[in-house]
């Protein structure tokens, strides 16, 4: 029996109350193409208000012992918990991601709780001995103010709670643009924040979109920081924008990963990789598996392991526990892929699996595509190089493991690779050589654990890091603090003897 949500009508959340937009659009389950709720299209205005909020906020917040602030995600964590099912179902109607990994993304939002809740008794400095005699040095991390969270609909709880689980922690008051798609985890989330005692202005929801609520967000002065999932667009814009107001802004903006299959593989293992990280949540990762650079030697094997694998993946509404591969998230999403198919054909890769959208009674209204494979493409193919964010993946030959790399590092992305190999001198010299931010040895490009540091080089990024305790470099300015207890005046570099 499918879990319901109590209202109709989701509203904002703004200085601990909630608040109606004076626009509303309808929020779709991509499974079934039936509406589940209404979300508010917000203005400019209420991100002021959440802004205003917001600042009063955050200077009491601050003042706030570390510990204290962490003890409120502890309880964050252990509603989370409680709510472990209804999340995930409600996760699973608004995203369409199967219930299995639904419940893997709530964990992780789990996780990243108890772990910031953790960082609250460190938030570690640095004290080191100063240059004079009778003087104490030490940097500590202060917290930046207002933050501005943008997040994306395919990971709506979990990257959320990357961004602001570590900002909270830190002192700072959250203002926080989720995804249109995908508000009912936002409003949860809120709601848990709520009933946790997180004072009133702290986190602030402002659903509506990119446009109006996140352009807000970008030019208003009180935001200090702007962290922002979501596309290479988009994403370069914002840089832009908070470029020219100095203003910090970390980017995390997706991948053309790779998976690497050499001829010493087990290949039964590299074909579950395989299937896992580029056909798992649709394609629609950001990790997502979109290339696979086999050696020539074992191609042919390859293919044929793969082809049989994919006809036992059930593709349908991800509350079926049958089902493996859920909707695509919407018509825009699922008409991209489809061009995508167009592309790859023209360019001479040869078509093995899929490629075709799915309807019929089977499907009610969703969005639905045939999980994809694509063999013979060449390295500087627009499917090689674009992301397509759906369940496409293209078999690239290669000859050796110098040249796996040198394709692997062709792109402009870098989030996400991985290399099957039994050799462990491979494995080395590939963990060195992979350009990414993530490298995998015997495992597909998914699953990032919530400790370390998500996030890539070049185009995937601009040098920042979600989750871990990188994540607190965002959130934090250093200050370096002196105390000269000499009770004279010592010049720093001059009065050294
Ligand atoms: C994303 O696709 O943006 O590593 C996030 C993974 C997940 C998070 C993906 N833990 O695949």
């Amino acid at each position: 029996m499918a879990i319901s949500l109590e209202t109709k009508k989701l509203a904002n959340f703004i200085d601990g109350k909630w608040v109606e937009g004076s626009k509303a659009t309808a929020v779709i389950n991509p499974a079934s193409g039936e509406e589940i709720v209404q979300v508010p299209l917000s203005d400019a205005s209420n991100v002021d208000d959440a802004v205003t909020a917001a600042k009063r906020a955050q200077k009491k917040w601050a003042l706030v012992p570390a510990p204290q602030r962490a003890e409120l995600l502890y309880r964050v964590g252990n509603l989370l918990k409680e709510r472990k099912e209804r999340l995930s179902q409600l996760l699973t109607m608004e995203n369409g991601k199967v219930l299995e990994e639904a419940r893997g993304e709530v964990q992780e939002g789990i996780d990243m709780a108890f772990y910031m809740a953790g960082e609250g008794r460190r938030l570690f400095g640095q004290t080191t001995p100063a240059e004079l005699k009778n003087k104490f040095a030490m940097s500590q991390r202060v917290p930046v103010g207002v933050v501005g969270i943008i997040t994306p609909w395919n990971f709506p709880i979990a990257i959320a709670t990357w961004k602001s689980f570590p900002a909270i922690v830190a002192g700072n008051a959250v203002v926080w643009k989720p995804a249109t798609e995908t508000p009912i985890m936002a409003y949860e989330l809120a709601k848990i924040f709520e009933e946790a005692g997180l004072p009133n202005g702290v986190l602030n929801v402002v659903f509506g979109t990119g446009q109006t609520v996140g352009n807000a967000m970008v030019h208003h002065q009180d935001i200090r920081v702007i962290s922002f999932t979501g596309s290479n667009d988009v994403g370069r814009n914002i840089a832009a924008d908070c470029g020219r107001q100095l203003k910090k802004v970390s980017l995390e903006m997706g991948g053309k990963n790779a998976v690497i299959v050499m001829d010493d593989a087990d290949l039964d293992l590299a074909v579950e990789g395989i299937l896992w990280s580029a056909f798992g949540t649709s394609g629609q990762r950001c990790t997502a598996c979109s290339r696979v650079i086999v050696h020539e030697a074992v191609k042919e094997e390859l293919e044929n392991k793969l082809l049989a694998a994919m006809k036992d993946l059930t593709i349908g509404d991800g509350l079926d526990p049958s089902v493996k591969v859920g909707p695509i998230i919407n018509r825009a999403g699922l008409e991209k892929i489809k061009d995508y198919i167009g592309i790859g054909k023209n360019e001479g890769a040869k078509l093995l699996e899929g490629g075709y959208e799915l309807s019929g009674s089977g499907y009610r209204g969703g969005q639905f595509f045939a999980p994809t494979l694509f063999t013979d493409a060449t390295a500087d193919m627009r499917i090689a190089q674009e992301e397509i964010f759906g369940p496409v993946v293209s078999l690239i030959p290669v000859s050796s493991l110098e040249e796996a790399i040198e394709v692997n590092n062709g792109v402009s992305f870098g989030l996400s690779s991985s290399i099957f190999t039994q050799n462990v001198n491979r494995v080395f010299q590939a963990q060195r050589d992979l350009d990414t931010g993530i490298v995998y040895v015997n495992a597909g490009t998914t699953g990032a654990e919530i400790h370390l540091p998500f996030g890539g080089t070049k185009g995937t990024g601009n040098g920042h890091r979600d989750s871990g305790v990188q994540a607190l470099d965002v959130f934090t300015e250093w200050k370096a603090v002196y105390v000269d207890y000499s009770g004279k005046l010592q010049r720093a570099q001059i009065d050294v003897d």
